[in-house]
């Protein structure tokens, strides 16, 4: 009773979406009048009854011929306030048949008659409830129907065989049975006979199409979803739709046909057995494009990837097919890769929407999932410049294998993107390729889910299953999928059921390992021959009209095939996802070889460097411990010097008053894991309101983004380096919260920075900021890992380069990334602007400090931030070493924050004029020109490469032999720093102190070397 009141009380007006949605329904919620309480006391009203109740007074307050008349009676006397137990009466006498009058007096006439009236509808609520929550798990899936999905910890039973589950007799089956208002089956009537209410339900929940929705927490949203699939008759369709249906199927199967024909022996990862993959693509983007999206950007695996390219993309075919042609020669600089990774960009027409629309397909490595967050990186990018705050113009869809998407964190990862402020893209379409196999793994080995998409309902994403084998119904689920994302804005997952036909690629033989699977698959029919015979028995169209149709298109290929064997040379830049048009010569080229100076006007520093000390918006405090960091600032203004973050500040704020957009993305980017930052004020009274003063720096400044991340390396790297794809007028740097952690960004790591450019011709300017250094905090936090970025810098050790005037340049143009560890703060904001003014992109990894972020020394003159000024690739000595070089009995080559500890223990052992210390601040491209300068000065000195890092990590490798091929091997480089080691540091304090004073001691111990060789 106490809930009934409580329910009907919490009864709201509609919000506008809902009223707008529920027009076209002919029950409406009213704005809630409160029940007289006497009726809330009525005995029957129970707690599980009053759901039903409820449902039944509202359905009054609309119309009270909404109800059957007993209940219209109990209304009425309840609201005009009789007591409890009196409201309830017979109905009176109504005109129609005595019959029907009968049966009314049977029902209600008594209490106990109501009570099993109640009851009665709360079972029939009941069983539509199940229909909802688990008709998938019945629905006709799997066309091979060896489905092995398993959900007994969940019968779904339902049925007419168990309505006695419910509560219900077979004797009730034809009894007629008020519909809830949760539910759409009625069409126009409000009432139906339980049959009927099975009947319709089995056909929206259980035939080839399973929706997974009701985990959902929003009411407006699971009302949508049981309105697209439960109205009787939604899924039928024109004939000009089942035509273009057979179409787009006949082109999916037919292509896989014609490459199997000329290729047999080639590896394509064909699509047969999931063809209705192409007109599910199709479909969403002829949804997608008449809601007005003008840009799809597209991420998949190798299944089907080609037929995307031909098909949906519309990829010219001889382009497809000379891909085969082994003895074609790349145009391009770089490696290349298959045919079955490339990208492309394309804009068309689209037929049905007839508005111009452009699709990319993201270039990927073979490491499944990972273009994920990529795609939605550049998806944010493409919104972001165009405005399109709602994503109503550009979408992203993702493409999935059923192992990968339940196998692959990074799947998880970028689902907890999707509705973050900076980072949603505003819904994305999930499409998986439901084989139920991953390469020779059954599902049941492969995951503990039921389902592989089970992981999309972290974001309470809908799903759709779908049999794949029933083209009509992936057609439905895809235009709902479209529909849905337009009209919610929020990620829908589409399962197409199906299976693989052939083995994992074309000449493998999958009956080794699925032999009863395969038997089955061997006595499939085609799907499209089952729609074509389907669509012909119809009369949708003629035999003679399909068989020309199917012609129709061989004779495409065909002729796309001979024009391919024309082709003499393949461009890889003819496969580029993200073209730059302005960025380059017409030719794909840098537009020079020059980088101008980096620096800036004194008047742009002193004007920056006031912004980062102030908080440009009124009204607004501080925290305390702030005004003093920002009071420091002011000081460092007025002389005329930037720490780390006011360098970092001059960069930044100089770059967006250019117009060039900065992002700055990572785990607690904002104030800085090290408290160094502060780019985003919090007012200390107002909750959530703050300031970015980064964005006062001028009026007509490029926006900064600045925003902390989900805790996922791999994603949010992923996500970036995907943003950075979009423009190159933009720097875009992720900051990692210690240096080590990229490591679980691995794949982002090796897949796409560091080889991105040779495998897809496709340059990058993304910066990773890496907090590196050995401060004593033990294993985990100390080592950003620069062995391994160097490791995979692709410049030869072995060969001195020739040297040119543009050599600075030319060097970055050739490299695939540059590694930097920068000593001063100067050098940080030259290395940042560069990124920007050199006429090329090209991923910067810095290995960013964490004491040095106050130590009192690494500070920079505003001098060496002047106009003229510029990044230095190694600084030399400038001390009494440099002064008399030919005293100088031994050159200690470093990089990063050793060098203050180095020139620290220098000055106390009075070496400086003995010992030269000089930093290699761009450890990759290495410096040759700059290096050889250095040893070329001091003739009589030994060399030294000192690191604090152990042997076997940190610069010495990548150094050593860089160095001896500078001094033409006519000297030994030597080594001081800690010993090999298998942990990056150690745990303990005094040892790592030890260490590195064992290490300073070798360096400055002139006689350390001698005699050895
Ligand atoms: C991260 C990763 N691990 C392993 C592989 C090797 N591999 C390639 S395809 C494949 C099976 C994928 O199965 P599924 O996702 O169901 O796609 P399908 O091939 O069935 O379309 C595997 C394991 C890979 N490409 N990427
Ligand atoms: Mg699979």
């Amino acid at each position: 009773m106490h809930r009934l009141r409580t329910t009907v009380a919490r009864l709201r007006p509609l919000t506008a979406a809902q009223m707008a949605t529920s027009q076209s329904r002919p029950r409406t919620f009213k704005p809630a009048r409160h029940l007289n309480t006497s009726a809330a006391a009525e005995p029957f009203l129970n707690g599980t009854s009053s759901n039903y109740v409820e449902e039944m007074y509202n359905a009054w307050l609309e119309n009270p011929r909404n109800v059957h008349k007993s209940w219209d009676i109990f209304f009425r006397n309840a609201n005009a306030g009789a007591p409890p137990g009196a409201a309830h009466q017979s109905p009176p006498p109504l005109s129609g048949s005595p019959q029907g009058l009968a049966s009314v007096r049977a029902l209600v006439g008594s209490q106990s008659n109501v009570e099993k009236l109640v009851r009665d509808h709360l079972a029939v609520q009941s069983l539509i409830r199940a229909y909802q929550v688990r008709g998938h798990h019945i629905a006709k899936l799997d066309p091979l129907e060896i489905s092995c999905v398993d959900f007994d910890d969940a019968p779904c039973a339902v049925g007419f065989q168990n309505v006695g589950l419910y509560g219900l007799a077979e004797s009730d089956l034809d009894k007629v049975f008020r519909l809830p208002t949760t539910t759409f089956i009625g069409g126009s009537e409000s009432s139906l006979p339980l049959r009927e209410i099975i009947r319709r339900l089995e056909m929206s929940y259980c035939q080839h199409i399973g929706v997974e929705f009701m985990f959902i927490n929003d009411v407006e949203q699971c009302q949508w979803i049981r309105r697209k699939f439960e109205t009787p008759g939604v899924m039928r369709f024109s004939l000009e739709e089942k035509r273009t249906l057979l179409a787009r199927m006949i082109r999916s199967t037919r292509f896989e046909e014609f490459l199997q024909r000329k290729w047999s022996s080639e590896k394509r990862f064909g699509l047969e057995g999931c063809e209705s993959l192409i007109p599910a693509l199709k479909t969403i983007i002829d949804e997608s494009s008449q809601s007005g999206v003008e840009s799809v950007i597209m991420g998949m695996p190798h299944r089907g990837r080609l037929n995307v390219l031909a098909n949906v993309i519309r990829k010219e075919l001889e382009q497809i097919f000379c891909q085969f042609d082994s003895k074609l020669e790349a145009a391009d600089e770089g490696s290349g890769d298959v045919k079955y990774h490339l990208g492309t960009y394309h804009k068309r027409m689209n037929r049905v929407s007839d508005r111009e629309i452009t699709m990319s397909l993201m270039a990927n490595p073979s490491h499944l999932e990972a273009v994920d967050p990529v795609v939605q990186g550049k998806t944010k990018a493409e919104q972001f410049y165009c405005g399109d705050t709602e994503g109503k113009r550009v979408m992203s869809v993702l493409l999935h294998g059923d192992a990968a998407f339940a196998g692959q964190g990074i799947v998880y990862e970028t689902f907890h993107l999707s509705d973050l402020p900076s980072y949603t893209t505003h819904g994305t379409i999930h499409v998986v390729v439901n084989n139920q196999i991953g390469f020779t793994t059954d599902p049941r080995m492969a995951r503990s889910s039921p389902y592989p998409t089970d992981v999309a309902r972290v974001v309470n994403a809908p799903i759709f299953h779908v049999n794949a084998d029933d083209p009509e119904a992936v057609m439905y689920v895809c235009k709902v999928a479209a529909e849905w994302r337009n009209t919610f804005h929020k990620d829908v997952v589409v399962d197409l059921v199906s299976y693989r036909r052939n083995g994992h690629n074309e000449i493998d033989e999958p009956m080794f390992t699925q032999p009863l699977m395969y038997k089955q698959i061997k006595k499939q029919k085609g799907v499209l021959q089952k729609f074509a015979e389907k669509v012909i028995g119809e009369g949708v169209i003629t035999t003679q009209a399909y068989e020309e149709e199917v012609a129709g298109y061989d004779r495409i290929c065909e002729e796309a095939y001979a024009r391919s064997k024309d082709e003499k040379i393949l461009h890889i830049k003819h496969w580029l996802d993200s073209p730059w048009p302005d960025f380059f010569t017409l030719e794909g080229q840098p537009k020079s070889m020059n980088c101008p100076s980096t620096g800036i006007s004194e008047e742009e520093l002193g004007h920056i460097g006031n912004i980062a000390a102030s908080v440009p918006v009124e009204d607004f405090t501080i925290h305390g411990g702030l005004s003093r960091i920002l009071k420091g600032r002011a000081n460092m203004v007025n002389q005329r010097v930037c720490d780390w973050a006011l360098g970092e500040y001059m960069a930044f704020g100089s770059l967006l008053k250019d117009g060039v957009h900065v992002r700055l993305s990572g785990q607690d980017v904002e104030r800085g894991t090290f408290s160094h930052r502060h780019h985003v004020l919090h007012d200390q009274n107002v909750d959530k309101r703050i300031c970015i003063p980064m964005n006062y720096v001028s009026p007509d400044q490029a926006p900064y983004t600045v925003c902390n991340s989900s805790l996922s390396e791999y994603g949010v790297l992923g996500f970036e380096l995907g943003f950075a794809m979009a423009s190159p007028n933009a720097l875009v740097l992720w900051e990692a919260q210690f240096g080590d952690f990229h490591n679980t960004a691995q794949c982002i790591i090796d897949q796409f920075i560091s080889s991105g450019q040779a495998k897809w011709v496709r340059q990058n300017g993304i910066v990773l900021l890496l907090p590196h250094g050995m401060e004593g905090m033990g294993p985990e936090h100390s080592s950003a890992r620069p062995e391994r970025f160097l490791q995979m810098c692709n410049d030869d050790p072995d060969v001195f380069p020739k040297l040119s005037e543009d050599f600075s340049v030319r060097q970055l143009y050739d490299c695939n990334w540059i590694v930097v560890n920068c000593s001063t703060p100067a050098n940080y904001f030259h290395v940042l602007r560069r990124q920007i003014l050199q006429p090329f992109r090209k991923p910067l990894i810095v290995f960013t400090p964490k004491s040095l972020l106050r130590h009192p020394e690494a500070k920079s003159s505003f001098d060496d931030m002047l106009p003229a000024t510029h990044f230095k690739r190694l600084i030399p000595d400038d001390g009494a070493a440099a002064a008399d070089p030919e005293k100088v009995k031994r050159v200690v080559f470093c990089s990063g924050k050793i060098y203050y500890e180095l020139i620290r223990e220098r000055s106390n052992r009075g070496l400086d004029q003995e010992v030269a210390v000089v930093r290699v601040e761009q450890l990759s491209p290495f410096p040759f020109d700059l290096v050889k300068a250095e040893t070329d000065r001091y003739l009589n000195a030994d060399l030294v490469w000192c690191q604090e890092e152990h042997k076997n990590q940190g610069y010495y490798d990548y150094v050593k032999p860089r160095l001896r091929t500078t001094i033409s091997h006519t000297q030994p480089v030597w080594y001081a720093g800690r010993d090999p080691a298998a942990a990056p540091a150690t745990g303990n304090k005094p040892t790592h102190l030890a260490e590195l004073q064992r290490l300073l001691d070798t360096a400055f111990d002139l006689e350390a070397f001698s005699g050895k060789v």
